[in-house]
């Protein structure tokens, strides 16, 4: 199977959101390729990386590397309410989110909406580590719009975690303000949000510009990140909002003990690694807060 990010036996990402530079993968076999209604899918095993998801030419995750970004994007969020009981996933198509949530002792409800059916499918088949988190019972999963499945909702979750691809294709509209007005209406009093917010290497202006609208709509806005090597730059963030100006992100409300960080097989967030992800740089801290 031929695709048009592989050549000479290695995957090379290039988009206009990291211009002049690529994330390069050495590929062992292309096991599936398709265009969906939405976006091309790709997924290779790679000699070092594992199984890897590509959406529209962009790494989504890869088996090897795929903890940090999704125990960081649930456990910042989760651990900053008291009582996360109900929680939205937006995307998220690997399942890869939903497995770590599920994991939290106080979540008893989680519902998902997934544009892209044909994601789900693929991760089902061929990243089984992430998909897993489909199958727990806590889970309900619906293939549809994100912004429209928002729109029906009010006053429902305490957490509403967005786990989207970048602002380009299907997703940019949930880099908008529309959106997060939406999920200010979609919370319980409480209730906080999680957002993919991008990396400050390369994206101080997304970043700042989805900041600012925020601090129009909730009382305290955070930037939080973490370090994977195949995102670009080898940084992610996190955009965190909280309706109440009680709660402060860079505090965690609950600390999990040794034996539940083990039993949650965690392998990236602890207490430390969550007080530390919003110690900022000075120059991403004087461009997003400056
Ligand atoms: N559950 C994992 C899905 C990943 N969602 C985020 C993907 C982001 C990919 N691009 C990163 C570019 C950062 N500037």
């Amino acid at each position: 199977m031929d695709h048009p990010s592989i050549t000479g036996g290695w995957f090379a990402e290039k988009n206009e959101l990291w211009p002049g530079q690529a994330m390069t993968l050495e590929v062992e076999e292309v096991l599936f390729t398709e265009k969906s209604e939405y976006q091309d899918i790709l997924v290779f095993k790679s000699k070092t990386y594992g199984n890897v998801l590509v959406l529209d030419g962009v790494i989504q995750c890869t088996e090897r590397d795929e903890f940090s970004y999704q125990e960081m994007i649930s456990f910042l969020p989760l651990n900053s309410h008291p009582n996360p009981a109900k929680v939205l996933i937006i995307g998220g198509g690997d399942g890869g989110v939903a497995r770590e949530v599920v994991k939290h002792p106080a979540v008893k409800e989680v519902t998902q909406c997934e544009i892209d059916a044909m994601v789900v499918d693929v991760s089902k088949r061929f990243l089984p580590g992430m998909s897993k988190g489909f199958s727990n019972p806590k889970l309900s999963l619906h293939i549809g719009d994100g912004f429209e499945f928002m729109r029906k909702h009010e006053n429902e979750f305490d957490v509403i975690i967005t786990d989207s691809s970048d602002p380009i294709g299907p997703a940019s509209v949930l880099y908008e303000q529309p959106y997060y007005q939406l999920m200010k209406r979609a919370l319980r009093t409480g209730g906080v949000i999680s957002s993919q917010g991008e990396c400050m290497w390369l994206h101080k202006d997304i970043i700042k510009k989805v900041m600012n609208f925020c601090k129009e709509e909730y009382p305290v806005v955070d930037y939080g990140y973490t370090t994977i090597p195949t995102y670009p730059s080898g940084q992610i963030g996190f955009i965190l909002c909280a309706t109440s100006g009680e709660t402060n992100f860079r505090e965690p409300v609950t600390v999990f003990n040794s034996a539940e960080k083990e039993e949650m097989i965690l392998k990236y967030y602890n207490e430390d690694v969550h007080r530390a992800a919003f110690a900022l740089p000075q120059f991403a801290k004087q461009a997003i807060y400056g």
